[in-house]
């Protein structure tokens, strides 16, 4: 198998206020000192890491209605917008590093913003489409999808911080894998817009093999759009990545999830990556904090050529004695 050459460019977003626990902001650091990108150039990818954006603490950051820290998020998220954008423009696939997944909001939005045709691979237990009105928790980790459907934008009020959020995905060109923990009026949004859905029931019936065939069905059935792949590490069992907020108990093996990255990477069409919720301070021991950075690392690295079988340089011969 000849090996395709990659161009990458990493932004880590060590940002947490989308949710309540601490550490989440770690993860950035934690996935590249795993060895991302060693491990990347070490497949020959073309890496440009840009660092870490730096958020500003906001003050008087109080609730709007129910939602948490909208000011932050938001504000946090039109950074990861313009860094993503920017990312693209220079030519590479981005990887934003999160950071909760409140950072889908400006990854998405970014590169919608070069890519207007884009689809959505969604990758989590969770669906993270509640509106701020039907949001159990208040968090916004929960809810970044629905700001970015056309679909739900009567739905969606105005908050502080988030004036600059237009909508950009339609929801015929999103489709879910790993399902397990859907809220009532999330499970109704899905179903009234008809999006679709690989719950974990599904990864069981049909293989994985089947349910990434049928993705690509979905989102390629008029043209050939760009992907944009946000991965929730609690998409992964909790046995494989214990180091996460919103753990779910029945989640995708390892190679099922490395298949899904392996899948898409040989579509040719992996456009921008999100690794999000890699909390190493809700590790149990060291141990459980460095797995979970780890399989981060092998499913960033499936993205970008690395499969299974081995490859090898196009020029490659055999040492002769
Ligand atoms: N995540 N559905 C719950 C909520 O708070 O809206 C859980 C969300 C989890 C979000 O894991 O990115
Ligand atoms: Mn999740
Ligand atoms: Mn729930
Ligand atoms: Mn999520």
């Amino acid at each position: 198998l000849r090996r395709q050459l990659h161009s990458v460019g990493i932004v880590g977003a060590p940002f947490s206020r989308g949710q309540p626990r601490d550490g989440v902001q770690r993860g950035p650091d934690v996935i590249r000192g795993a060895g991302l990108v060693r491990k990347l150039e070490g497949q020959d990818c073309m890496v440009k890491d840009y660092g870490n954006l730096i958020f500003e603490e906001v003050s008087n950051d109080h609730p709007f209605g129910t939602t948490k820290q909208p000011r932050a998020v938001g504000l946090a998220n039109k950074q990861v917008a313009d860094a993503v954008q920017r990312v693209k423009n220079d030519g590479y696939t981005c990887v934003m590093l999160g950071g909760d997944h409140s950072l889908a909001i400006g990854s998405i939005h970014g590169h919608a913003a070069c890519r207007p045709e884009l689809s959505v691979v969604w990758v989590d237990a969770h669906a993270d489409i509640n509106t701020p009105l039907t949001s159990p928790t208040g968090n916004i980790h929960g809810q970044p999808m629905s700001y970015l459907i056309h679909e739900l934008h009567n739905k969606i009020p105005v908050m502080p911080n988030f004036s600059w959020i237009q909508p950009c995905v339609t929801a015929k060109d999103i489709v879910y894998i790993g399902l397990r923990d859907v809220d009532p009026e999330e499970h109704y949004i899905l179903k009234h817009l008809g999006i679709k859905t690989f719950s974990m029931t599904e990864v069981d019936s049909l293989g994985i093999a089947r349910v990434m065939e049928q993705t690509c069905d979905h989102i390629f059935s008029k043209i050939k759009k760009p992907i944009h792949l946000s991965y929730d590490i609690d998409a992964l069992d909790p046995s494989l990545a214990p180091a996460t907020g919103t753990p779910v108990i029945g989640g995708l093996t390892y190679r099922e999830g490395i298949y899904i990255t392996e899948y898409l990477c040989q579509t040719g069409l992996l456009s921008a990556i999100d690794i999000v919720e890699v909390n190493p301070k809700l590790a149990k021991r060291e141990e459980e904090a460095q797995l979970t950075a780890s399989v981060a690392v092998d499913l960033v690295l499936g993205c970008f050529g690395r499969v299974r079988e081995g490859s090898h340089r196009a020029d490659y011969k055999i040492p002769e004695p």
